[in-house]
């Protein structure tokens, strides 16, 4: 099924019945029927990973003892995930696949090993309805950590268009002992393309930006084919004094999918004399994230709970699928309405709704990359914050019993 990239292989009656569908769509991603061949078996809740294949650039600004540079680090780690967020499952295979819709407390756990030692990321689905994922990625030698939470808001014009609502913290210890630096990210907002052909990806769009407690911003301009450059997946990006947009410290151009180039000031150089760096992605390769064998999973963890939906995906067997999915589905309702109706809501295990307002990154940063204090906690089911305490206690829980397994299965996903 992975293997399989275009309508070619499917009927196109099935993938014209579907184009019909979503131009009355609803903005509900997860109500869309997508033809099987289409179908993704990996989770929203892996999509996490994205950020953090480069360990050893994502944890490098931690070494920089200058507050520009490592401001200008931070940009080029954030840069080096675009490939990864947005274009990896249609150079995988061929087209952008849908993925799964998690289920609420769906968790995906995996470590990266490298030179930059051990990176710990957990995922974990922390509202249905809107749905919404967080995240929380470590690297346990230097300390910086990433946290954030993301939902999507889609409509449909010529295109499905999404916008993403939500935003990213990075941490990152000073190099001298002083406050650790913030970063506040927002997310670029993506349309399909190609899907009257049959192979949809990912085009990024408008601008997005990372504002830092040091006192540095960077706006990231995303373009694509047929507009500046002509060329697909283009961006231009500077790094400036916040509130001072002309005061080019840094400039950054190239496609997020290719490579870009790096320059001092606001030249775009053209001499490498004075290129600060070219990163080509296609010379830095990525470390395989490690994610527990299945058996030794958490019932309540993506690649278990689904591995049924995901064997009948591959199989093609849509019958099989939608009898596999409705399980989940229809346990979770029956959660759902138990928790209704002894007035509790789910407990998350590692994330906590923060209801101090003002969260206090957002009210020192929010308002520089409009952010606001609440965090957009109407669409995205609360204000997520990784909750150290909770996941501590979570660490120090014993392995579960097969048995205690079993049950958890049963009871949660009707398995
Ligand atoms: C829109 C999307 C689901 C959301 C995906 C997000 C925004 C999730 C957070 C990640 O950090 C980045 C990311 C990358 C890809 C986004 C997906 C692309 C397509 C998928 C739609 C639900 C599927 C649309 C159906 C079809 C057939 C066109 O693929």
């Amino acid at each position: 099924m992975e293997g399989e990239s275009s309508t070619s292989q499917a009927s196109g009656s099935s993938w014209a019945a579907f184009l019909k569908s979503i131009a009355s769509f609803n903005g509900d991603l997860s109500s869309l029927t997508a033809p099987p061949f289409i179908l993704s078996s990996t989770s929203l809740t892996e999509f996490s990973s994205y950020w953090c294949e480069h360990p050893p650039i994502f944890a490098a600004p931690a070494k920089e003892p200058d507050a520009k540079k490592r401001a200008v680090l931070v940009l080029k780690w954030f840069l080096t995930t675009l490939k990864q967020q947005y274009a990896s499952r249609s150079e995988q295979y061929g087209n952008e696949k849908k993925p799964l819709n998690p289920f609420l407390g769906e968790l995906f756990f995996g470590k990266w090993e490298d030179e930059a030692g051990t990176t710990e990321l957990i995922s974990e689905q922390v509202s249905h309805h809107p749905p919404a994922t967080a995240y929380s990625i470590t690297n346990v030698p230097t300390g910086v950590h990433l946290e954030g939470y993301n939902a999507q808001k889609a409509t449909f014009s010529r295109t499905i268009n999404i916008k993403q609502i939500g935003h990213a913290i990075l941490t990152v210890p000073n190099p001298a002992g002083e406050e650790p630096d913030k970063y506040l990210i927002t997310l670029p907002a993506l349309h399909i393309e190609g899907l009257i052909f049959g192979s949809p990806f990912i085009e990024l769009e408008g601008a997005s930006y990372i504002t830092s407690s040091t006192g540095y911003t960077a706006k990231i301009d995303y373009s694509g084919k047929g507009w500046l450059s002509g060329k697909k997946n283009s961006f231009t990006a500077s790094l400036y004094p916040t509130g001072k947009e002309k005061e080019i410290l840094y400039n950054v151009s190239g496609q997020w999918t290719k490579s870009f180039d790096i320059y001092p000031g606001s030249a775009k150089g053209n001499s490498k004399a004075t290129l600060i760096e070219n990163y080509d992605p296609a010379e830095v390769p990525a470390t395989t994230l490690t994610v527990a064998p299945i058996e030794q999973q958490h019932p309540l963890e993506s690649r278990r709970a689904w591995s049924k939906v995901a064997a009948a995906i591959a199989k093609g067997d849509l019958d099989a699928v939608s009898i596999e999915k409705g399980k989940i589905e229809n346990a979770q309702r029956e959660l759902r309405a138990k928790e209704r109706s002894e007035d509790r809501t789910w407990e998350r295990r590692y994330f906590s709704w923060r209801t101090d307002a003002p969260d206090a990154v957002l009210a020192a940063l929010g308002s520089v990359v409009g952010v606001p204090d609440h965090g957009d906690a109407d669409k995205t089911g609360g204000l997520w914050r990784f909750d150290a305490a909770k996941a501590g206690k979570e660490r120090a829980q014993p392995p579960l019993g097969d048995e205690e397994a079993a049950k958890i299965a049963k009871e949660l996903l009707g398995q």
